[in-house]
């Protein structure tokens, strides 16, 4: 067997910083959208070459892990169709507005994409937790696209501020498996992190009804901060990076969701066309 076929059977994260016309990764890809073809699944997003590149990358080209990958995106998919079927961020306009999510301009010291949701900024009288998991949808699909981010993954900081028993409410246990499944196997994201801060007390019976569908690689890399965060949230994140709100010299978070909302409003005709083939 040649060293890179062996590398297609264990996967090798060098392969990843092989850009995209590299022979290696043209072979990966002919052989994965082979697969795809002799196993009649049903591909609605077809088969090109940055497509199949996302799940490879992934999984650090070990072919069979990709492979997997895929199939559990598509099954997902799926599966909540509450959640996929229809990716609309004109509907979602209120939260956006609200300043419910933002993206950090820079990525952290490995490369990750930052993401920042405020469970504060998401009223329950008008939207459902499946509305708002929309939202980190329409996020993943976009920066997915990304070489560097299918390279080095995200983090996302949730910050529970305000959280009620109306936002438990909305986490049942049917929502709990769809977070931990989209977290682990069926998006072609690498999770590098999670971190909680300002999570109250009467969080953690809702952390306790996800954490069993979490594997233990995932469980280490959430973290949860508390109220005091500053301190252990700036071993992970510089200060150039974070915003204002966060304790770092960034811009403000109410900017930087301006700024994510309008390029997610730009993009409804992509997520539509996505959303729309089953
Ligand atoms: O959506 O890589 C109770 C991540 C997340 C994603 C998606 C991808 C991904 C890391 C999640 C994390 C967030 C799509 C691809 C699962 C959406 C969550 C929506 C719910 C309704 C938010 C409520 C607040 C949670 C807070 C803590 C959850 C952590 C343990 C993740």
């Amino acid at each position: 067997m040649s060293e890179t076929q062996a590398d297609f059977v264990t996967g090798n994260p060098k392969l990843n910083e092989l850009p995209d016309h590299s022979p290696v990764v043209k072979e990966a890809i002919q052989i994965i959208r082979q697969k795809a073809e002799t196993e009649s699944g049903h591909w609605p997003l077809g088969l090109s070459d940055d497509f199949l590149l996302r799940f490879l990358r992934a999984r650090d080209f070990c072919i069979e892990l990709a492979f997997k990958l895929m199939k559990n995106y598509h099954k997902w998919r799926k599966e909540c169709p509450e959640i996929t079927a229809d990716l609309r961020p004109s509907s979602l306009l209120n939260l956006y507005n609200a300043g419910y999510h933002g993206i950090l301009r820079s990525r952290d010291a490995y490369g990750s994409k930052v993401l920042i949701y405020r469970i504060e900024k998401w009223d329950t009288q008008h939207f459902t937790a499946y509305e708002v998991f929309q939202i980190s949808l329409i996020t993943s699909e976009l920066i997915v696209k990304e070489a560097e981010t299918q390279r080095n993954g995200i983090k996302a900081i949730f910050d529970l501020q305000g959280w009620r028993l109306a936002h438990a409410f909305q986490i049942t246990p049917t929502i709990a498996t769809r977070i931990a499944a989209v977290m682990t196997d069926s998006f072609p994201l690498k999770v590098r992190g999670i971190h909680l801060i300002n999570e109250p007390l009467f969080f953690y019976p809702v952390y306790a009804l996800i954490k069993p569908f979490l594997p233990e690689k995932m469980k280490q890399r959430i973290h949860l901060h508390g109220s005091n965060y500053i301190p252990t949230l700036h071993q992970h994140f510089s200060e150039n990076i974070l915003p204002l709100e966060y304790g770092g010299t960034g811009s403000s978070l109410t900017e930087l969701c301006r700024e994510w909302t309008d390029c997610v409003m730009n993009s409804e005709d992509y997520l539509r066309s996505i959303s729309e083939r089953k």
